[in-house]
């Protein structure tokens, strides 16, 4: 059903607080950086730029406004992992399958998440305590 694990997310308080850490200190690369209106965040993947085919990548997500999914994550949490995303090949396939098992999509259709890629999410409750992502890249 899944190809591979696509990336992990971490929630932040500072994006470029976080991607000199995790350049400078780890030694990541910074691949990628965009803006996502809708999603209330900007976001960086950082990895080690190697086009591998199930080369995981490192989501940094900082929160646009107090009121978004990263900034009430940050408010409860404080800093941390907030997301495991899967990458599929079909993901409106792969949605009713996962609908079929009873798991409750956040989102009617898909929505546009990063790289052009087509995403949509199983809630936590629904996946043993943790928010999936489900990541189509683009074309
Ligand atoms: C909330 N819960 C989580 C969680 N967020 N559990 C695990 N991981 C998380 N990240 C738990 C809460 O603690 C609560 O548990 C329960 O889920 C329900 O919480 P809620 O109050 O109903 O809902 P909210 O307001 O906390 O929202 C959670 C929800 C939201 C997942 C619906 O964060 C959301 O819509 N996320 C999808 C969009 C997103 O995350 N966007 C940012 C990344 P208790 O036990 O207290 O009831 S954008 C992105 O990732 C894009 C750019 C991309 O990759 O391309």
């Amino acid at each position: 059903l899944f190809v591979c694990i696509d990336h992990v997310g971490l929630a932040v308080p500072d994006l470029d607080e976080a991607i000199e850490f995790h350049t400078k200190v780890m030694g990541w690369r910074l691949l990628h950086r965009e803006t996502n209106e809708e999603q209330g965040v900007e976001e960086a993947m950082i990895g080690t730029g190697e086009q591998l085919e199930q080369n995981a990548q490192i989501q940094l997500l900082a929160p646009l406004k107090e009121d978004s999914a990263i900034g009430k994550f940050l408010a409860r949490n404080g800093q941390g992992m907030q997301q495991l995303a899967y990458r599929v090949k079909d993901l409106d396939h792969v949605s009713e399958v996962l609908r079929g098992h009873g798991l409750r999509l956040l989102y009617p259709e898909a929505k546009i998440g990063t790289g052009g890629s087509r995403i949509n999410f199983v809630h936590p409750k629904d996946a043993r305590g943790v928010l999936l992502e489900l990541v189509e890249p683009a074309a």
